[in-house]
């Protein structure tokens, strides 16, 4: 296991074996197979809060391996408030601009932490996520929402200060492996240059005493207990994208953005991709 000092002065831990090779290679399986057989169907559904749709994807966010790794920075009481998929296809031109995850999210306090899952390798040629080590410590930046049809974040929100190269960290990634990143931390991410797909699931875990500004959103105890009932319990998905599951999907979605997107003049026009992250 990574140290907690290190996530603490990093903003990040990286590198972290979360499931086998095997594992995460027949979940890049599954989503292909559902984005190949209906891409209209895959742009709907494999959008934000997906493991609300797909029991595979709801039992993914209760991986022990992965809990363990999220208590050791949030302590043991953890909730999954949301979880979303970052796919780029070979040659894609979707790209993350720099952004901190806490600008819109209305999470109070911001011990708040991104399990990042890559279903296949991620890399610099593939686009993938890019961090300014500590900036999580430099409190929260102004951000512009400068949209752009390739930007894969829904207000296509970004930082307003200059990121210098040399400070970027390239998080790579095996199938199977995962990073950690605080809901602060400096990230975005490229284009795929590459002639080979990554797809990444994200996952957001929050302690238990979390407070929601702006409403009431969902968020599922997945670990511990739960004293302070912050958050409304969404029904776990039974049956996969079944008219119920939609309905609390939807539901989910539908409470996010009336947070998330507040304010905002436009959304994201990128395709597969649900407003908000
Ligand atoms: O997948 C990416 O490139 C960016 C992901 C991201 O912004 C996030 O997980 O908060």
């Amino acid at each position: 296991m990574y140290s907690i000092d290190q996530y603490s002065s990093n903003g990040f831990a990286s590198p972290i074996r979360a499931i086998t090779e095997s594992r995460s290679a027949e979940l890049a399986d599954r989503v292909q197979k559902l984005r190949k057989t209906d891409p209209h169907l895959a742009e709907r559904a494999l959008g934000t809060n997906c493991h609300l749709l797909f029991p595979w994807l709801h039992e993914l966010a209760h991986t022990s391996e992965i809990l363990d790794e999220v208590e050791q920075v949030i302590g043991p009481d953890i909730m999954l408030w949301s979880s979303s998929f970052f796919i780029k296809d070979p040659g894609s031109k979707s790209y993350v601009s720099w952004h901190q995850d806490s600008t819109y999210w209305g999470l109070k306090p911001l011990e708040i932490v991104t399990a990042w899952l890559a279903f296949t390798p991620s890399n610099p040629s593939n686009g993938c996520m890019r961090v300014i080590p500590g900036s999580h410590r430099r409190g929260q930046s102004a951000h512009k929402d400068a949209f752009a049809d390739d930007n894969l974040l829904s207000r296509g929100q970004e930082i307003e200060v200059d990121i210098s190269g040399e400070e970027v960290v390239d998080l790579v990634l095996e199938p199977g492996e995962m990073s950690l990143h605080h809901v602060r931390i400096f990230h975005g991410s490229n284009r795929n240059d590459s002639n080979a797909v990554r797809i990444g699931f994200a996952i957001r875990y929050i302690p238990a005493y979390t407070r929601q500004e702006g409403g009431r959103t969902f968020a599922e105890l997945v670990r511990g207990e739960d004293r302070f009932r912050n958050f409304d319990t969404p029904t776990p998905p039974a049956v996969e994208m079944g008219e119920e599951e939609w309905a609390i999907q939807q539901e989910s979605l539908k409470r996010l953005n009336s947070i998330l997107l507040d304010g905002a003049v436009q959304q994201s026009k990128v395709i597969g991709h649900q407003p908000y992250v």
